[in-house]
């Protein structure tokens, strides 16, 4: 880097000197050089006393200004200053006009923010800071202004140009191009805004809202996918009805766009009534997408439509506050998805993702509060932090109150902020105010980092029929922050008789270091079902008995704690035997007998009372990497081994089970995404996968017999997963098959990718190598660098961590190829290689020598630079 990035902090947060009232923009749409013109009307900010002869500071980044006009008088050189962040002149007056007008070249912005280029389409993406790359603005979330947006452009190569809001007129103009004006009546901040132009088919439908208005419904996709929008399509009614009976939140104009684009960064994004999608979350029908993908398409569809309220309406004060409408939003979607399936196994789902992506951060070096403090990109603070764990302080509230009580809190929050951008202090206050309670030492949350760890201990007294609950809560420190306060959080327990009667249930309102909770006329000692449903997001250190794990599986009310039962057992018995493993290097005899826990998973998987989605669930062991989270050094190998080893004992005691499962799920009807007819291709699919372990041919035969005869993608995709992992020249047939049905379908192709770049051979990283030489691959495309290379780091730990560091090297590579097309992925992709302390000294040293490889690397970005130098910092 050629000098030191500048760090932001919340604490020097101060309103804006001018506001904007009203924003006009006329668009020149050309590939190489469009031109934007822009009309702001300022006003001094009455809160700031600011006035005639104040500074007026505009962002802007990698653009031409052509010039600039303030109350219609174009300005001298030397009345402004103009440099690579922006544009600053003095005001005339408490009231004025600027005018600006700018070039920049949207098929050159491989940095997919701001106007782009995706296949033959315009788009934008603005969150966080990408407008300031369109025009010169107060690229900040607290400016609010109404947006009149012109667009002109080619008829025939764009016959559709979007903008927010309404559509006010469509002309023709000369040399074969027309114009469409928007206008979008409520203030937004210009991250929201949006524009699309391109030659798009169109799915349209239609909601009548709560208060009977109809609502035009329209899907943007390339040609030829029109037939891939139906799920989207249903998912987005569902999500507005949902939003209106759950939080009585009615759409508020008469139409609502989606755009599905092949190169985006992320997912999707909310704009205001112009929802621009990745592809990979909109298009979906049963021969190219898994159930996994329609349960996706479901939620992001909800997720940005939620926005539309918990976002936009009202949205941020500053982007410290981002957990505002992020952490909020998630919580939503996931009770729309908890409510439209089966809410055990999408609280199993959204705590293995908490856990999977959030801890691990939370306890690293990336570690940051859900309300940060300070950064160098924002971009890099759209993170698990702020979207998961911001959705379980949510979640807490909503235990905390109770569902009326949080209703009640939720219409203070919409009723006092509606149109304002607001903190989450903000949010908290409504909660409070509408419930009468205070939360002071609730609010911890939004600024202490690391996730705490309970340790609990029971004591029953037979004689008084007295149980006494101890519980502890401790959290280490995190990076720049040591000392940690006691949190306030709801514990759900159980107290269960041995016979599986349920003795007692309560929500314990934890506040202290350790505390007793007594319970009073408990027949018997009891086996106590700790921190149900996940209540509080946190590590339990106690492990129960085996026994108690064992009976907490098979009876335990609350579901979740039923499938945490045998995590805990499964993680318990691997991470003896990878201790064991590394001494003897015999991954059998480290493990011993585990037939008890086989006999626990057996009554699971047999037990037809029990969810198919849910038993599909609770058979799958703990994964590398979540065990790797648990040991100090991690041996990817011996973990690996020892893994493989138990899914191995478990397949051959069940085999029987597993067979008859397999059998009795086949299905002969059509395909149907619904989550009971997922949950049985899901327990199918389980059950292949356990039979494949056996090590018996045949059931490799079987795999590819089902590849080849899938008329589903979910049922072709297990099979494949399977056959991935073998040395079978099925392998070779299904994944070559694959590739001629998919190749020009770039979503569905990189399933392909991800599953080569998945598989646990020794040959994986050669056949990465080759991969990026194929035709369907590139480094410009978000989703393939994702596919292929952050697969690789996120999700084969064996290869990645191979102990010649090769994989490192490799990885490190790419991510300075990626930092000069697109930082902001680069960057995304970086935390892999900031784990090393989990790791042996060499694999530690090899890792920390790429972080600083990286950060030698001329023109480094201030994206990719933050996420080293923080990751290499001891
Ligand atoms: N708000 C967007 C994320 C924007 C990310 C910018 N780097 C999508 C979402 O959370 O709904
Ligand atoms: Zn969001």
């Amino acid at each position: 880097m050629s000098e030191q990035p500048q760090v932001i902090r919340r604490e020097d947060y101060t309103a804006p000197a001018f506001l904007i009232e009203t924003v006009e923009l006329v668009f020149d749409l050309d590939r190489e050089a469009t031109i934007v013109a822009s009309r702001l009307s300022l006003v001094a900010n009455p809160e700031r006393g600011t006035g005639a002869g104040d500074m007026v500071s505009l962002d802007g980044e990698d653009m031409k200004l052509l010039s600039l006009k303030v109350d219609g008088v174009a300005l001298p050189a030397d009345a402004y200053e103009v440099d690579t962040t922006g544009l600053r002149f003095k005001a005339p007056s408490e009231r004025f006009v600027v005018e600006i007008e700018t070039r920049i070249s949207p098929v050159n912005n491989t940095r997919l923010e701001g106007l782009y280029v995706s296949q033959s389409a315009y788009c934008t993406q603005c969150e966080a800071e990408g407008f300031r790359r369109i025009t010169y603005f107060m690229d900040r979330p607290d400016v609010m202004a109404t947006y009149r947006v012109t667009i002109n452009a080619p008829r025939e190569s764009c016959p559709v140009l979007l903008s927010n809001g309404n559509l006010v007129s469509s002309t023709d103009l000369e040399d074969g191009r027309h114009q469409a004006v928007w206008d979008d009546p409520f203030p937004k901040p210009c991250y929201l805004f949006a524009l699309v132009a391109g030659d798009l088919a169109c799915v349209e439908d239609s909601f009548k809202t709560m208060s009977g208005r109809d609502v035009a419904l329209r899907i943007f996709v390339e040609h030829g996918n029109e037939d891939r929008c139906d799920y989207a399509m249903d998912s987005l009614k569902r999500a507005m009805k949902w939003d209106e009976d759950v939080y009585g939140l009615e759409y508020d104009l008469d139409l609502f766009n989606i755009v599905a684009v092949s190169d985006f960064n992320m997912g999707a994004m909310e704009n205001k009534s112009l929802n621009v999608f990745n592809a990979k979350y909109i298009l979906a029908k049963s021969d190219t997408a898994t159930d996994t993908d329609y349960e996706l398409i479901e939620s992001i569809v909800a997720h940005e439509y939620f926005h539309n309220w918990s976002g936009n309406r009202v949205t941020c004060r500053d982007w410290f506050q981002l957990s505002l409408k992020e952490g909020l939003t998630v919580f939503r979607d996931q009770e729309f998805s908890s409510d439209q399936r089966s809410r055990p196994v999408q609280r199993i789902n959204d705590v293995q993702r908490l856990r999977a992506g959030q801890f691990p951060e939370d306890g690293g070096p990336l570690a940051h509060p859900v309300r940060p403090d300070s950064y160098i990109e924002i971009n890099n603070f759209y993170t698990a932090t702020v979207y998961q764990k911001g959705a379980e302080v949510i979640r807490m509230m909503h235990t905390l109150l109770g569902a009326e009580g949080y209703r009640k809190g939720i219409d203070l929050y919409f009723e006092r902020h509606d149109g304002q951008a607001v903190t989450c202090d903000d949010f908290v206050r409504a909660m409070e105010d509408a419930n009468g309670v205070n939360f002071d030492q609730f609010r911890l949350w939004y600024s202490q980092a690391g996730t705490p760890n309970l340790v609990w201990e029971g004591n029953y007294d037979a004689d008084k029929k007295v149980f006494c609950l101890t519980i502890e809560q401790k959290t280490e420190p995190t990076p720049g922050q040591t000392l940690k306060s006691d949190l306030q959080m709801p514990v759900k327990i159980g107290l269960l008789a041995r016979d599986g009667r349920e003795l007692h249930a309560q929500t314990i309102d934890l506040t202290q270091a350790k505390q007793d909770f007594l319970f009073e006329d408990i027949a018997e000692q009891p086996v106590v079902s700790f921190n149900r449903d996940f209540s509080a997001p946190v590590n339990v250190g106690t492990t129960p008995s085996h026994d108690d794990l064992a009976f907490l599986m098979g009876n335990d009310t609350d579901a979740f704690n039923r499938w945490e039962a045998g995590q805990k057992y499964a993680s318990d018995l691997l991470i003896a035997a990878v201790r064991a493993y590394d001494k003897s290097g015999d991954a059998d005899a480290a493990l011993g007998n585990v037939d008890a826990f086989c006999d626990a998973l057996r009554a699971t998987l047999t037990n037809d009372d029990l969810d198919k989605a849910f038993r599909a669930q609770a058979m799958i062991l703990p994964g590398e990497a979540m065990l790797a989270e648990q040991l100090r050094p991690a041996d990817p190998e011996a973990i690996y081994q020892v893994r493989q080893a138990l899914r191995q004992k478990v397949a051959i005691a069940l085999q029987d089970e597993f067979e008859a499962a397999y059998r009795h799920n086949a299905s002969n009807d059509a395909y149907s995404p619904d989550a009971t007819s997922a949950g049985q291709r899901a327990l199918r699919a389980v059950a292949l996968s356990y039979l494949a372990a056996t090590g018996e041919g045949v059931f490799i035969d079987l795999a590819l017999a089902q590849y080849r005869t899938a008329d589903n993608m979910t049922d072709r995709m297990a099979a494949l997963t399977v056959l991935n992992n073998q040395d079978h020249p099925g392998r070779e047939e299904a994944l070559a098959d694959f590739e001629s049905r998919f190749a020009n379908d770039t979503v569905v192709i990189d399933k392909w990718f991800s599953l080569q770049a998945m598989s646990s051979r020794t040959d994986t990283l050669e056949q990465i190598k080759k991969l990026m030489e194929h035709p369907a691959f590139t480094m410009r495309n978000p989703n393939k660098v994702r596919a292929l290379v952050g697969t690789f780091a996120m999700a084969n730990q064996r290869n990645f961590h191979a102990a010649d560091g090769r994989g490192y090297a490799f990885y490190a590579d790419r991510l300075m190829e990626l930092d000069n097309l697109n930082p902001q992925v680069a960057a995304r992709l970086a935390a892999p290689l900031g784990k090393w302390r989990k790791f042996d000294e060499d694999r530690a040293s090899k890792m920390k020598a790429e972080l600083k490889r990286i950060l030698a690397k001329e023109n480094l970005s201030r994206d990719l630079y933050e996420i080293a130098s923080k990751s290499i910092a001891d």
